[in-house]
């Protein structure tokens, strides 16, 4: 799939530390140790409904790990999915009577321009799911080879426990699985699975649905098989960070893990698990299904700058449970205005520390509020006093761009 324009990134002096990020898995912060080319996937979106805050958190935070690992002299391979054909998108199809493939499509691209107008690093590979179909079958074939796949009804079905480390990537007890499992779109109750938790690798087709040939038959994937192909695909084993939002953990991730597993009888399907937390609004997460969105295109299309949007989300800890607020944009814009008018002064004060200040915060496991306050004491310094550096504004805005993508 086409993907997006690659924003320009400023050089800065000397080089960052090492990135230090939360994994799942083990629960703790340990140091990223990726080779000379980083290696990330992160989920994308499925595309029936414009992207909302809760997306662009989720992105904006995967970017923020894209600019401090090349800031530290890695190169990083980026690849993101598109789940351009699943249930929610059918659905969505029959209750508005348009056609998948046309909303799919308009969805994407509108997520392209939000992508874009948030400086957002695009993925080198960005694949949708139609277009992977191939190359899943290919896999849930390897998976049939390993004795790890087995039929319901002309359904296929993985084995999760043919991965003898299955339920290490969320680290959940065996009711809150199968909790979880039916609560997001597993089906622990269909009669004729051997294990509640197995999960769907290749659906065959059903009436007035899209349905592929291929050796599985005629049919479509199921949803985790999807990224656990693309993955494979394009970065292969073993990957440094495995992203997306914490409702991913437990089954998506878990299960795209195992499947990586059993396909490539190596472990760990990636070094790291990390998860943003749900932004929420009204009270709820903010969801596609239940309706309670704030969209970042209609924020761009009232005016509202999309550097103070993407302000707005870093001042808040990737980790951290959060609600959007019409107080929390005002303060972002704010803050905006205040660097940029510091930043256009012919000179400040050093701004040598704050680059320390910025980059140690955002080694540490992205601490983005940290970040911000650094640039907000040397914003305010030179409010307050000039300053005599003729560089510093420059520095600040090359710093800003380059580590936070905001341009100033
Ligand atoms: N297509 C699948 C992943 S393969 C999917 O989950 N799509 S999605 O459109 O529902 O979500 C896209 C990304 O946004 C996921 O990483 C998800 O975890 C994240 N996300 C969804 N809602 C929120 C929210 N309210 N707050 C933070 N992140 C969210
Ligand atoms: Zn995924």
């Amino acid at each position: 799939m086409k993907s997006w324009p690659h924003p320009y990134l400023p050089s800065l002096p000397g080089t960052g530390l090492p990135l230090w990020l939360f994994d799942t898995a083990t629960r703790q912060v340990r140091a990223t140790e990726p080779g000379p080319t980083a290696r990330m996937y992160v989920c994308g979106i499925t595309p029936y409904d414009a992207t909302h805050m809760g997306h662009a958190f989720t992105y904006v935070t995967f970017d923020t790990i894209n600019r401090v690992w090349r800031d530290s002299g890695h190169d990083v391979h980026y690849v993101q999915n598109v789940t351009d054909i699943d249930d929610p998108l059918l659905e969505r199809a029959v209750a508005t009577g348009q056609d998948w493939q046309e909303i799919a499509h308009r969805e994407t691209a509108l997520f392209r321009e939000d992508m874009t107008d948030l400086n957002v690093i695009p993925p080198q590979d960005y694949i949708g799911a139609v277009e992977s179909i191939p190359s899943v079958a290919g896999h849930v074939e390897t998976l049939q080879e390993r004795g790890a796949v087995y039929a319901v009804d002309g359904d296929l079905y993985f084995r999760v426990r043919s991965d003898p480390r299955f339920g290490e990537v969320a680290g959940l007890d065996g009711a809150q699985m199968l909790a979880v499992f039916a609560e997001r779109g597993g089906d622990p109750d269909r009669p004729g699975k051997e294990d509640p938790l197995d999960c769907l690798v290749w659906q065959s087709a059903r009436p007035d649905e899209p349905a592929w040939d291929t050796p599985l038959g005629h049919g479509r994937p199921g949803w985790h098989i999807e990224c656990t192909a693309i993955a494979l695909d394009h970065l292969g084993m073993t990957i440094d960070v495995q992203g997306g939002g914490t409702d991913l953990a437990f089954p998506h991730h878990e299960m795209s893990a195992s499947e990586a597993q059993v396909l490539r009888q190596e472990w760990p399907f990636a070094r790291h698990y990390v998860h943003s937390s749900m932004v929420s609004w009204q009270g709820h997460k903010m969801s596609k299904s239940r309706g309670n969105l704030v969209f970042v295109s209609k924020l761009r299309h009232d005016g509202v700058d999309p550097n103070a949007i993407r302000l707005a989300l870093l001042a808040h800890h990737y980790r951290s449970e959060w609600a959007w607020t019409e107080h929390g944009l005002a303060g972002a814009v704010a803050r905006l205005e205040m660097w940029r008018a510091a930043a256009d002064a012919p000179a400040g004060p050093s701004a040598q520390a704050t680059l320390v200040r910025v980059r140690a915060a955002l080694a540490d496991d992205l601490r983005t509020p940290e970040a911000l306050d650094a640039i907000d004491d040397w914003a305010m310094a030179q409010q307050a006093d000039g300053g005599t550096d003729p560089d510093a504004p420059d520095l600040i805005r090359n710093l800003a761009d380059a580590l936070l993508g905001i341009r100033l």
